[in-house]
């Protein structure tokens, strides 16, 4: 592949600091040269640049640090943009979960109909009225279908950005009320912990490829959010969940959309070093690319 991989350290999507350094943690993790590893010519554009001004100064507890997330967004949607118009496949690091917005936002108007796995703890679906923490970090998923704050949903000028019967949710293990109705209101696809365990990984990994490629997407986005496994692998999160998804389960289901072809762009977020222990959760997060890039090993 030629790719390109772009850093977001941007932690105003929820309230501990410390996520803003997990590009920099990934890149410390060899993230780079993994990837070049396996023969693929691999560009890093760099970190997008994120205006700290007002950091700790936000009085708005409905929806934390608006001003700012909506300018990242804003900022990464015109880079992935690029990189795609550049013909290269996007590797997004973050961040907390909130630039999926404009990862999303930067992808969707390149494709007819783009699918999404969201390998996650959460579901991100919350909007300004069901948001239990006012944190725009469990947002990007409602975001990007459409709803919660008008500035937000609109970024590039468009909404929505995917459509809810095009999202696949792997993993969710803490999903607040108003997340449920909306997930059942929309019929949307959900493989919690529940499935995994009932049916197994790669039983899971098959209905969702399969969802997927009934739907006709012309594009996978595979969401990694690192909580969406176990915090024994990755401690590194500002918000673990017990029961989360195994080491080896996320290899398989890697190794799995690497021998799919399906995933046309990716972005790993909400490592926090300042959490981890010895980088943990950031080592976890690039052998989950290695797997998801292509290492076998015979
Ligand atoms: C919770 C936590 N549902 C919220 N969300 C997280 O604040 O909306 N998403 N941590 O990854
Ligand atoms: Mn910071
Ligand atoms: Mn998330
Ligand atoms: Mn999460």
């Amino acid at each position: 592949l030629e790719m390109s991989v772009i850093g977001v350290p941007m932690d105003f999507g929820q309230n501990r600091r410390g996520v803003d350094m997990g590009p920099s943690a990934m890149r410390y993790a060899g993230a780079i040269q993994r990837l070049e590893a396996l023969g693929h010519d691999v560009r890093d554009e760099g970190d997008i640049s994120i205006d700290q001004t007002n950091a700790g100064h936000d009085t708005n507890t409905k929806l934390r640090n608006l001003p700012e997330v909506i300018e990242t967004s804003t900022k990464l949607a015109d880079k992935v943009s690029e990189v795609l118009s550049n013909n290269r496949f996007p590797l997004v690091l973050g961040g907390d979960h909130s630039i999926a917005i404009g990862t999303l936002a930067g992808l969707a108007k390149n494709y007819e109909n783009l699918g999404v796995i969201w390998y996650d703890a959460h579901a991100d679906m919350n909007t300004e009225e069901t948001s239990p923490s006012g944190n725009i970090h469990g947002m990007p998923l409602a975001v990007s279908m459409g709803l919660g704050h008008d500035k937000l949903v609109n970024i590039h000028g468009y909404a929505p950005k995917v459509k809810p019967e095009n999202i696949v949710i792997i993993g969710a293990r803490s999903v607040d009320p108003g997340e449920r109705d909306l997930i059942k209101e929309k019929g949307m696809k959900v493989f919690t912990m529940h499935e995994i365990d009932k049916l197994g990984m790669t039983e899971v990994m098959n209905q969702a490829m399969w969802y997927l490629r009934d739907r006709e997407v012309d594009g996978v986005h595979l969401s990694l959010d690192l909580d969406g496994l176990d915090p024994l692998y990755t401690p590194g999160v500002g918000t673990p969940v017990p029961g989360g998804i195994s080491y080896r389960e996320s290899h398989l289901a890697m190794e799995m959309l690497a021998s799919s072809n399906l995933i046309t762009s990716a972005e790993f977020v909400e490592v926090n070093p300042i959490l981890d222990e010895k980088n943990k959760t950031a080592d976890v997060a690039v052998a989950l690319m290695g797997s998801l890039f292509g290492e076998s090993l015979v």
